[in-house]
């Protein structure tokens, strides 16, 4: 059993996810228009990581005899300009996560929920790769500026993601 109000936060974290998947679709639809064919398989498997984090929320929330009740999910931003505002954005996105996650920590801990504080571990150790693997990417376009053969070479090096 979990509280009401931790079943209640937990739905919202599967909605969040399933956003974020949305989210790194959208962004993958934009790389493969820009022709980036790397760029948008890495993004592709990071929309499905995301499905991966929403269903892991979904299984734990059937496991402690809580229901999962579905929720809109918004259309997400589609107006880039450029790669690194993708890769930013997504940072950005992912720092937010982060604070979800830990606030969702916080209140397992606040009401001595043992297990979902044993569980919502993995989501804080994951966010601490994500935050790092969208950051090195923003630092590598940072660097790469309008180059066209570091724009190239980064595709192909974003690519090899499996
Ligand atoms: Fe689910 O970690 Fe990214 O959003």
């Amino acid at each position: 059993m979990i509280s009401k109000k931790m079943a209640k936060e937990i739905n919202d974290q599967i909605q969040r996810e399933l956003f974020s998947e949305y989210l790194y679709l959208q962004m993958a639809a934009f790389l493969k228009g820009e022709n980036f064919d790397g760029m948008a398989k890495w993004m592709t498997i990071q929309a499905k990581e995301e499905h991966s984090h929403a269903m892991k929320f979904f299984e734990f929330l059937y496991d402690r005899g809580e229901n999962v009740i579905l929720q809109k999910i918004d259309s997400p931003k589609n107006d880039f300009k450029s790669v690194l505002e993708v890769f930013k954005y997504a940072y950005g996105h992912e720092l937010t996560v982060t604070k979800n996650i830990n606030n969702l920590m916080a209140l397992a801990k606040k009401e001595n929920d043992y297990a979902s504080e044993s569980f919502l571990k993995w989501y804080v150790d994951e966010q601490v790769e994500e935050e790092a693997s969208f950051d090195k990417i923003v630092k590598i376009l940072q660097k790469i500026k309008d180059s066209g053969n570091g724009l190239i070479m980064l595709d192909k090096q974003l690519g090899k993601r499996e």
